[in-house]
């Protein structure tokens, strides 16, 4: 069994657990050991109930399904939903950023305003909508129905596909898989794995490069884009991060799950004067919004709201004993909270009616009431602090400084501009290539630990770090987001990195703004002419575990980027189907997966593939 974690903040409220006789996910990971190897594999079916059906993977058993589906049907099939869940979770998210743009341009959504009139003017443009003597409100009621739009099939292809160099997007035409529409692309993958519907396993994969395409270039880049537009576009801002973040003699309010648009009125309502008043007139000394998880990477970017920690960390953070409230949305809450708050004064508060949890106390939330619903909450947060158990509360003593919001545009303005700083440095070899790792923890691994040494490996080596999500998160705890941080990278990479005073890994957002990797990922092939397949470039998940990530792996090696997994998936049970992702894709997408648990080897295998871009575009290795 690995080590739980290389995090001291984690270790110390692991051992508070201990004593408190509190089990958490390690403990729910340990005792469901032996793990079904049928399910590790991925030669379980029960897509139909003449099953379930297995297959036997040392060749004694039964080798097809009671249909006669193969190990490769199987396991390509069971992938491809993964894929479809992840699409959809990030899409559905997308769709919920629209339609809240939508009612603040009706002036129907409480709280909210156009905040980035620049980025909305540019949307408009790029979706074709008259800009000329009209208010932002109607404007962005106009981009708003053309964005959902999108979602359906009415169109026939995305809109942000146009983004990808030419040659990509033509790659995915000539494949047939450019997506037509977020959720049509979702419901057909559903049909696809239905019983006796596509049983070629490579037929199946593009179906599924299509479907994670929706999310990458679609759903996902919707949210990203819509939140800039309603909550603003990241500039570099400073953050804190870890468990420290959380106040002895404060009203802690930790945000955990997925969408900014509760959170962020949560933000609003924790500087209302009269709630502060109530703070107070309550004992405590103010009102403390922390984060956790991507809800807290989308707050950080946009206020700098301090991160409690990342995936692993949610129940740690109940545990400290100072938390009165845990307010979730959707996505990555474990439904163990329920039962870890209970231990404590923490009130678990739901509030999407996509996500209720037993145990929780369920605050709906609409945008049209946000605001309100939002104070209601930290009204309850409050009400909750004299009920606070002192002799159980550890607040660990560790947090730290970190620089996030490296949206595209803060890169350009770092950049002075252009893009033109960041390729000569490429060319010339000071920066080797980018990396950009991502993705969750997962019990299975050390928590953090493939995150920071894969970055800190990359970063020796001269390659730029870009990160999103927990990663990102384990980074900034390891100290990898400050500038200082240079110091630890290679001699070209430092230099560029102390010339643009920024740190050796940048932190991009949240899950869903892996879509701003892509963005820059297009930006530098289009400079220089050629497809984002032929760029020294190369993705990571070290410590992925949820079926988002399975999507984003889809769609970043659709969009012709080599990427390594840490964690293993369960795809092995299909040999053809291995070799098509790990070899045949390679002809086909121009990017394969690899899978490498140990980071060290992760590294080398991302270092070989940069220098042999490099090579290939004629620079320097
Ligand atoms: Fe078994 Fe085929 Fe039904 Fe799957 S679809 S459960 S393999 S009979
Ligand atoms: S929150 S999807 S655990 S990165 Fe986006 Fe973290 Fe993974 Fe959830």
């Amino acid at each position: 069994m690995a080590e739980r974690t290389v995090d001291r903040a984690s270790l110390e409220m692991l051992k508070k657990a201990a004593r408190e006789n509190i089990g958490t996910v390690w403990d729910r990971f340990e005792s469901q050991q032996p793990q079904c190897g049928f399910g590790q594999l991925g030669v379980c079916c029960r897509n139909c109930n003449m099953g379930p059906c297995r297959i036997d993977p040392f060749g004694d058993g039964p080798e097809e399904g009671v249909c006669g589906a193969t190990a490769d049907t199987i396991a390509a099939r069971n992938l491809v939903r993964m894929i479809a869940a992840g699409a959809a979770a990030h899409s559905d998210h997308g769709r919920d950023v629209v339609t809240t743009l939508l009612a603040t341009a009706r002036g129907t959504a409480q709280g909210y305003q156009i905040k980035d009139e620049a980025k909305l003017q540019a949307l408009a443009e790029e979706f074709g909508i008259a800009t000329e003597g009209r208010s932002k409100e109607e404007v962005a009621a106009d981009l708003a129905r053309e964005a959902m739009e999108e979602f359906g099939m009415s169109k026939g292809a995305l809109q942000f596909l146009k983004r990808a160099p030419a040659k990509r997007q033509a790659l995915w035409e000539r494949l047939g898989i450019a997506p037509r529409g977020i959720d049509r692309e979702v419901v057909e993958a559903m049909h696809r794995t239905n019983m006796g519907v596509d049983n070629d396993y490579v037929n199946l994969v593009l179906h599924g490069v299509r479907t994670s395409l929706s999310d990458g270039w679609g759903g996902s880049m919707f949210a990203t884009e819509f939140s800039d537009v309603l909550f603003g576009t990241p500039m570099p801002v400073q953050g804190t991060c870890n468990l420290g973040v959380l106040k002895p003699d404060q009203v802690n309010v930790i945000v955990h799950g997925h969408e900014p648009t509760l959170s962020e009125m949560i933000v609003l309502a924790a500087r209302d004067e009269e709630l502060l008043k109530a703070a107070r007139d309550a004992g405590a000394g103010g009102i403390n919004v922390c984060g956790m998880c991507c809800t807290s990477n989308e707050l950080l970017m946009r206020h700098g709201v301090p991160i409690a920690g990342n995936f692993l960390q949610q129940e740690l953070a109940v545990i400290t004993g100072a938390v009165e409230a845990i307010v979730v949305d959707v996505q990555c809450i474990m439904p163990a909270l329920a039962n870890v708050a209970r231990c404590y004064h923490t009130r678990l508060i739901s509030t999407s009616p996509k996500a209720k949890f037993p145990g929780a106390e369920h605050v709906p939330f609409d945008e049209h009431a946000a605001l309100d619903t939002a104070k209601q909450i930290i009204r309850m947060a409050i009400e909750n602090y004299p009920r606070r158990k002192q002799e159980l509360v550890q607040i660990p003593d560790q947090q730290i400084s970190f620089i996030g919001g490296l949206s595209v545009e803060a890169i350009l303005q770092a950049l002075g501009g252009s893009l033109n700083p960041l390729l000569d440095a490429v060319k010339a070899g000071q920066i080797k290539g980018i990396a950009a790792i991502v993705g969750c923890n997962n019990p299975k691994t050390t928590q953090d630990q493939g995150h920071l040494t894969l970055a800190r490996e990359l970063i020796r080596n001269d390659v730029l770090v870009v990160e999103t999500g927990c990663a990102a998160i384990a980074c900034a705890k390891g100290g990898l987001l400050l500038p200082e941080a240079a110091a630890e990278a290679g001699q070209g990479l430092r230099a560029v990195c102390e010339l643009l005073k920024v740190p050796p890994v940048f932190h991009m957002g949240s899950c869903v703004d892996i879509s701003r990797i892509l963005v820059v990922a297009s930006a530098i092939a289009n400079a220089l002419g050629v497809d984002i397949s032929d760029l020294p470039v190369a993705g990571a998940a070290p410590e992925w575990m949820s079926e988002k990530a399975v999507a984003i792996g889809a769609y970043v090696v659709g969009s012709g980027i080599f990427t390594v997994l840490g964690t293993v998936p369960p795809i092995l049970g299909g040999k053809g189907l291995v070799d098509l992702l790990t070899n045949g894709a390679e002809g086909v997408l121009g990017a394969v997966f690899a899978v490498e648990p140990d980071p060290q080897k992760a590294a080398a295998l991302i270092l070989r593939h940069i220098a042999a871009k490099r090579l290939a575009l004629g620079l320097e290795a």
